[in-house]
């Protein structure tokens, strides 16, 4: 997946690149500068000696020594003066000079710490807000995989103010769930099911049946070849078909979906490729599908949006409002500590 918001400490996450929240001087400090300085030994400080400080908003790149990843960029985050001293300018260039770099030296993947939200006091929404934007702006032309890692835990929390409706939405939902389903009283409170079949379904098994090989065709076939006449449209199949509707074209799609390139092409080569949930979910955002198209894509590959789950509600939510920006739905989904749509 090339875009992941995951809550870890950055010293211990593997990849080919990871980015300390430093200061000009470039000789450590507290927070996850010294941190990163304790974990990686006394030949990184040796290194960064040698570089002669760095600017605010630049970038300057180090080996990772006994860190568990190739690379340290060492960025300069702006100090928060209340935002009117050109901070946000200044903390959007760290993540465009540190993802440059990584891309110089050949990165497949990169971890950001959240740079300024700590000693330095930028506002934490906001600070998430820029590395968002700017993280997806450069994922929309390069191929890498960002992780950005949020340590504390208040940064990205469900009980931020931004996420009071969604909060509200998963608390009628599940009331509304759990009063209807509620399971002491289940045989009372259940929906009735009609079981007889209505003209649609008959219809439609008689087509089934119709369509349907012989027993003695059964014997010539092998099951690969029957399975393939009595499959409807598979998910892949499906996939391809609404891409090309939509007029859009395959790398715009897996993009605007969070999916990497290599996981696309498996799916568009395999027919009857067995998506996850997060991944069709991420593909029906991506499309811009209505909640009963999402409804239909999940159930080509055996899945159904339900109300007894927050990761549901969420995305039904976003699908709902119109708001099909996959990285404000992970960025809730974060918040409210469910999995993250895409691969
Ligand atoms: N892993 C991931 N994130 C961390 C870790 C960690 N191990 N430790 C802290 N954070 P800060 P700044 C988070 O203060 O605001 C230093 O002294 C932390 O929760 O490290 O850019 C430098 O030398 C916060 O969200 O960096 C500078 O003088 C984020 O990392 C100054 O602090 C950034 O907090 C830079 O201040």
């Amino acid at each position: 997946m090339p875009f992941q918001i995951i809550r870890n400490d950055i010293t211990k996450v593997t990849c080919d690149a990871i980015v300390n929240a430093a200061n000009k001087s470039l000789l450590g400090g507290g927070g996850v500068d010294g941190a990163i300085h304790r974990a990686a030994g006394p030949e990184l400080l040796a290194e960064c000696r040698t570089l002669g400080g760095c600017a605010t908003g630049s970038a300057k790149i180090t080996k990772g020594y006994r860190l568990p990843c190739k690379y340290v960029i060492h960025t300069v985050g702006p100090i928060w003066w209340g935002g009117f001293f050109g901070e946000k300018e200044k903390l959007e260039s760290c993540y465009r000079n540190s993802l440059q770099l990584a891309m110089e030296h050949r990165c497949e993947s990169i971890a950001f710490p959240l740079i300024s939200a700590g000693v330095y006091r930028y506002p934490a929404d906001q600070a998430v807000k820029v590395a968002i934007e700017q993280i997806s702006t450069f994922l929309e032309d390069h191929e890498m995989m960002v992780y950005l890692v949020v340590f504390d835990r208040k940064a990205v929390s469900a009980g931020q103010k931004r996420f009071r409706e969604i909060g509200e939405y998963i608390d009628d939902t599940y009331v509304e769930t759990s009063m209807r389903y509620d399971i002491r009283n289940r045989k009372q409170s259940l929906p009735k099911v009609n079981t007889a079949c209505n003209e649609a379904d008959t219809c439609f098994y008689q087509e089934k049946m119709e369509k349907a090989p012989s027993p003695q065709a059964v014997r010539e076939k092998s099951l690969d070849e029957i399975l393939e006449t009595m499959i409807d449209e598979s998910f892949s199949e499906m996939l391809l078909r609404l891409i090309d509707e939509k007029g859009m074209k395959d790398s715009e799609c897996y993009k605007k979906a969070n999916i990497d390139r290599k996981l696309f092409s498996k799916i568009r080569s395999n027919p009857l490729y067995k998506p996850s949930k997060p991944t069709v979910l991420a593909f029906a955002v991506a499309l811009e599908l209505s909640l009963d198209e999402t409804r239909d894509m999940l159930m080509k590959a055996g899945f159904a949006l339900s109300h007894s789950s927050k990761f549901d509600i969420i995305v039904e939510y976003f699908i709902k409002k119109g708001n099909y920006n996959i990285f404000d739905i992970n960025e809730a989904l974060f918040a409210f500590d469910q999995s993250l749509l895409g691969s």
